[in-house]
């Protein structure tokens, strides 16, 4: 891979963007890169946990605007074919994904940040709607995340305007998890993601699973969807095992199964 560096560590499959002279923006072989690296985390047992970050002093300034104005450039094709399968393959992963926020993310990079489970920001990252200052409009699942995280009015200001939020903003409005000081932001991210890794993975992705439905569901229709997923947590080795082990009065140890 030319444009992401993947690796699998202590059971948390690595993803980090890579193409710093252009602040890791988005051109079509990085987005197949970051697919493929997306799909090899769903599939490979050994992987409990992701964390997503940026190479160099950015994390993401969305598309690359140079491919974007290529001839051949469809962005009705970018969309369908980078941005959106990216969005549904982290919020399906039935696994957590944290995103480690090391500078800028502008654009379809700040949405690709929010659709993360968990996204911890360095102190020095900032969030920019980018879009409007060039007369497009958000994709990569804003529209859907960002008024859910922080209410219609911030969003629709944010999006509109293209204002610049810093981290320490985006945690007050609920954009993103934590902030982090910038020295130990990686340091404190693979802490995080490794932790998560070593939890029970299946009763994770079904949290992930009733999180995704209920935004969309109403009050009755997630209620039964609690029941039924508590029924298959409470059938998985790692649930017996956390039982087990409170009553040892010991440390779980939890196998993602
Ligand atoms: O196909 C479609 O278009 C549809 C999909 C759309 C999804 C989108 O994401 S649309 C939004 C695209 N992104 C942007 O509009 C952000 C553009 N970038 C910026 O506004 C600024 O670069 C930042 C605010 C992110 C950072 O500013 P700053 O001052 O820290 O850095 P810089 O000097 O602007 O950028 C550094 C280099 O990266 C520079 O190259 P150079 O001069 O050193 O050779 C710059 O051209 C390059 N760069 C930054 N962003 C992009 C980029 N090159 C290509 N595409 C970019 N998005």
């Amino acid at each position: 891979m030319e444009s992401i560096s993947f690796s699998i560590i202590n059971g948390v499959g690595r993803i980090t963007l890579n193409r710093p002279d252009v602040l890791n923006s988005f051109n079509m072989p990085m987005a197949k890169e970051l697919i493929a690296v997306l799909d090899e985390c769903a599939n490979k047992k050994e992987i409990r946990a992701v964390l997503l970050t940026g190479a160099g002093r950015a994390f993401c300034a969305g598309q690359d605007l140079a491919a974007a104005i290529a001839p051949s450039a469809d962005i009705k094709v970018i969309v369908q074919q980078q941005y959106n399968p990216i969005i549904s393959k982290i919020r399906n992963m039935d696994k957590p994904v944290i995103c480690a926020v090391n500078g800028v993310a502008a654009g379809a990079g700040a949405n690709l940040a929010i659709a993360c489970d968990i996204v911890l920001a360095a102190t020095s990252a900032s969030f920019i709607q980018a879009f409007s200052k060039i007369g497009l409009i958000p994709d990569s699942g804003g529209t859907f995340f960002l008024p859910r995280l922080i209410g219609l009015q911030r969003a629709t200001a944010l999006m509109m305007l293209g204002d610049k939020v810093s981290a320490q903003q985006a945690m007050e409005f609920g954009m993103i998890y934590k902030v982090v000081p910038d020295e130990t932001l990686m340091q404190e991210a693979e802490k995080l993601a490794e932790h998560v890794a070593q939890m029970p993975t299946k009763g994770l992705g079904l949290t992930k699973k009733l999180l995704n439905a209920s935004m969309d569901n109403n009050l009755n229709q997630q209620l039964d969807m609690e029941g039924e997923l508590q029924a298959m947590a409470a059938k998985t080795a790692d649930h017996g095992e956390g039982v087990k082990a409170f009553l040892e009065k010991r440390k779980p140890v939890f196998k993602g199964e």
